[in-house]
């Protein structure tokens, strides 16, 4: 085992080399038991920033035991002194916002003043949120009879194994492990492939405060590392964000050893405009609802736009125009609004759906924004952000989640037949509309089929919002007192015949 590395300075590629090679198990870094680790690369130059531990059921195992030992003392430590170690996590990552938004932006590629500092506030944001909650792990008096005192009160799972994706890899960590921990369960988290490092960071930070065992974290490939987690008897929860088909095998895995799993997978989210939207703020909408700050590496990517056809044409001049003024470029750059695709892979896939979209008969492909020129950054995965018009409903670009800064736009004349296009859809995350007419909008909210509608806004998720998809975007709800108490614990009935 080796001692916890102080972190040498905020410098990200200092902060890489630091947290290179390691797992986080039991309190300390320890290198993986095989020895073995895989590269991690900066996605902005191709240069290789460090390395990250190869785990497999051997350290899962480890990790998992620790998880467990520390689990039976975390559980009786009282509810609110749990919330109130959390809480005071919350300061600390606060504390330490810039240099972790540093960190998952030398990782991921994505631009630190737009992108990754944000999402290092959120992860703070949540831990606040969540360390309040120690006081509402509460249950009930149920009237059964007279002499019969009957009540339930809310029990920790146990060991909760927590797989994580790759673009906002932070925030969807926080989101499982502080209500999770709150509720009395300990975690052991598997880091996804692409951006281990930042997370790896945090680890060090809550350790100040949570006692060891309680928060562990793996690096590692999916079936190597992931599906041991999923499978290890003394793991009673399952919570994973990421792609359906990954999903899939994770909730059969779950289903294998009957344990309770909570799903956050992808999207296809409809943003429906009407002509009579305040028509400026739209537009700066759907540039916020693509994300195309995070190159549309969003779960609730706007990425089907339907507009109203009076001001389509307008629309989508003015959506290129604004796409077009935003800089891309060095991710750690405080002018870059746009950084890069996370991975090579990622980017062949996004490009394979331009090309399709560009060869398809009838489409229209708008290219946006200016390349970066540095030559450090010629070996970026830099891609320019593109808006189609002319595809129809059967287009696999309107149908399937692309995970990159590629938007379709079409026009409509009808409500009745714009609501029916956004359903006909696998998915059901997000959906945004815009119209002053509330009356109009209320109802569509009510027939769209996604967990989260917003009229004239599209926020980020919200520590204090349910937040979860229906049909294949997946199975349970994050953030929100509802989701704490509902997926990390269960409910035991006690009852006391007093006769
Ligand atoms: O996802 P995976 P990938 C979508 C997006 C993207 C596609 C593929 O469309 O293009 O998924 O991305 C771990 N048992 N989303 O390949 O495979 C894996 O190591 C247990 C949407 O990155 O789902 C990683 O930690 N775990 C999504 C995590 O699962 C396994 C965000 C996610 O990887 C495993 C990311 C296994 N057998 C991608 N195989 C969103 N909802 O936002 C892999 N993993």
């Amino acid at each position: 085992r080796h001692p916890t590395p102080e972190a040498p300075s905020t410098d990200p590629f200092a902060l890489a080399k630091s947290m290179s090679g390691l797992h986080f198990i039991g309190g300390r870094y320890v290198a993986a038991r095989s020895g073995k680790t895989f590269p991690v690369v900066n996605p902005a130059t191709g240069e290789q920033v460090g390395t990250a531990a190869e785990g497999d059921a051997a350290d899962v195992d480890a990790a998992v035991q620790d998880a467990a030992r520390a689990q039976k003392g975390w559980a009786k430590t009282p509810a609110r002194k749990r919330g109130a170690m959390v809480y005071a996590c919350a300061a600390l990552l606060r504390t330490h916002q810039d240099e972790l938004g540093r960190l998952i932006a030398l990782e991921t590629g994505k631009a630190l003043r737009t992108e990754s500092r944000v999402e290092a506030g959120v992860v703070a944001d949540i831990f606040e949120f969540f360390g309040g909650l120690g006081g509402e792990l509460k249950g009930e008096t149920v009237p059964f009879a007279p002499d019969v005192l009957s009540v339930t009160i809310r029990e920790p799972l146990g060991v909760v194994g927590a797989i994580i994706p790759w673009n906002v890899p932070m925030l969807l960590m926080a989101l499982k492990i502080a209500p999770a921990l709150v509720a009395g369960n300990t975690v052991v988290v598997k880091s996804a492939e692409e951006a281990p490092l930042a997370v790896l960071r945090i680890c060090e930070l809550l350790n100040r405060i949570l006692p060891a065992g309680c928060f562990n974290m793996l690096s590692g490939q999916g079936p190597e590392c992931g599906a041991p987690l999923v499978a290890h008897p003394l793991v009673k929860k399952v919570t994973f964000t990421g792609s359906v088909e990954t999903g899939k095998i994770v909730a059969r895995a779950a289903a294998e050893k009957l344990i309770p799993v909570t799903l956050e997978l992808g999207g296809k989210s409809p943003m429906i405009v009407f002509q009579d939207c305040d028509f400026e703020k739209t537009v700066a909408g759907a540039l916020t609802s693509m994300r195309f700050t995070r190159q549309g590496q969003s779960c609730t990517a706007a990425s089907r736009i339907y507009v109203e056809r009076p001001i389509f044409d307008r629309f989508v001049t003015e959506m290129k125009t604004r796409v077009d003024a935003m800089v891309m470029g060095d991710p750690l750059d405080e002018k870059t609004d746009i950084g890069t695709i996370i991975s090579q892979g990622q980017f062949d896939k996004v490009q394979g759906f331009i090309e399709e979209g560009r060869a398809t008969p009838g489409a229209t492909t708008l290219e946006c924004s200016a390349m970066p020129t540095d030559p450090a950054l010629k070996k970026g995965l830099f891609l320019r952000p593109v808006i189609f018009t002319g595809l129809d409903a059967t287009s696999r670009l309107v149908r399937e989640e692309i995970f990159g800064p590629v938007t379709v736009v079409q026009p409509f004349d009808d409500a009745e037949a714009v609501l029916a296009e956004a359903n006909d859809s696998e998915y059901g995350l997000a959906a945004s509309l815009w119209t002053n007419n509330l009356k109009v909008g209320l109802d569509l909210a009510h027939r769209l089929e996604a967990g989260l509608v917003q009229i004239n806004q599209n926020l980020v998720v919200q520590a204090n919002l349910s937040y979860g998809g229906v049909k294949s975007s997946g199975l349970g709800k994050e953030a929100s007192l509802e989701a704490m108490l509902e997926h990390f614990t269960h409910k035991k009935t006690i009852m006391v015949n007093m006769g």
